[in-house]
């Protein structure tokens, strides 16, 4: 696996690689961590999370769209479908439903607003968001599946991690894995072992790279997975905000109009 880190500040940019027995594929990370140690019912502040964002924005057209179930009903179940300008229609499968910071008129259920507060989710938009759990080995983790390829996957997530869940997010094209961002080495987020960062938010954008031929590497599968060896076998979190892109609706940076000149000498 090649590996190469930037960091500034708490932003990283990681581009990871996974070698099949045909291809390499590859993909840009930009992540970043709002860590929160503040405890039971408090929520870290969107900061770095927030530059992170928009720094994969910057990335895609503005035509993309932003999923933040504002338009949902409170505790809309899983099975949800998604429409995405231009980028077909994601299918959030698992374990999953819309649940809010605030209390909603006539369906209140005032309990379990408290305890996912106290619990450490939260939005990062508005009010709502998609809460949901991670597990090991379960049909039932959270996982999105696309009608189209893909080549940018962009969202937050509150509390992952805050004990000690390890998080693989595997990408697959076709049935394929092509892609597994990892949380191995604690780039994307800590970790704690008793809820010591309880509430706190990380943003991830995935973007897959330009191939040799020209061709973006995209997916059309998204799976959250625990993969801890020992301990815990599930994360509950909840999850905002998602960008979704094709590869038409990257943004291609211009080549440079003026690259170095190299002079050749040749010998007589
Ligand atoms: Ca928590
Ligand atoms: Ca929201
Ligand atoms: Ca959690």
């Amino acid at each position: 696996m090649g590996l190469s880190i930037m960091i500034k500040q708490l932003l990283a940019t990681v581009t990871l690689s996974l070698l099949t027995a045909n291809s390499v594929q590859a993909f840009e990370v930009i992540s970043a961590e709002d860590l929160n140690k503040g405890g039971n019912g408090t929520h870290a502040a969107i900061d770095s999370t927030r530059d992170a964002e928009q720094q994969f924005l910057s990335k895609l057209s503005s035509e993309v769209g932003t999923e933040n179930f504002e338009s949902y009903a409170w505790n809309t179940q899983t099975g949800l479908a998604i429409s995405f300008p231009g980028a077909g229609s994601a299918f959030l499968e698992g374990s999953g439903k819309v649940l809010s910071t605030e209390h909603v008129e006539g369906i209140t259920d005032l309990n379990t607003i408290n305890s996912e507060f106290r619990t450490g989710r939260n939005a990062s938009s508005g009010v709502n968001y998609w809460q949901t759990t991670a597990q090991t080995g379960s049909s039932s983790t959270f996982s999105i599946n696309l009608t189209k390829q893909i080549a940018a996957f962009g969202f937050y997530a509150f509390d992952l991690g805050d004990f000690g869940g390890e998080l693989n997010i595997n990408l697959y094209q076709d049935g394929e894995l092509v892609g597994v961002v990892a949380n191995s080495d604690h780039n994307l987020y800590q970790v704690a072992n008793s809820g010591e960062n309880n509430g706190s938010v990380v943003y991830i954008g995935i973007i897959g790279d330009q191939k040799g031929d020209g061709t973006y590497q995209t997916f059309d599968k998204v799976q959250f997975v625990i993969v801890n060896e020992n301990g815990t076998k599930r994360d509950d979190f909840g999850f905002d905000d998602l960008t979704i892109a094709t590869a038409e609706q990257l943004v291609v940076t211009p080549e440079d109009p003026n690259p170095p000149t190299i002079a050749f000498h040749f010998a007589d």
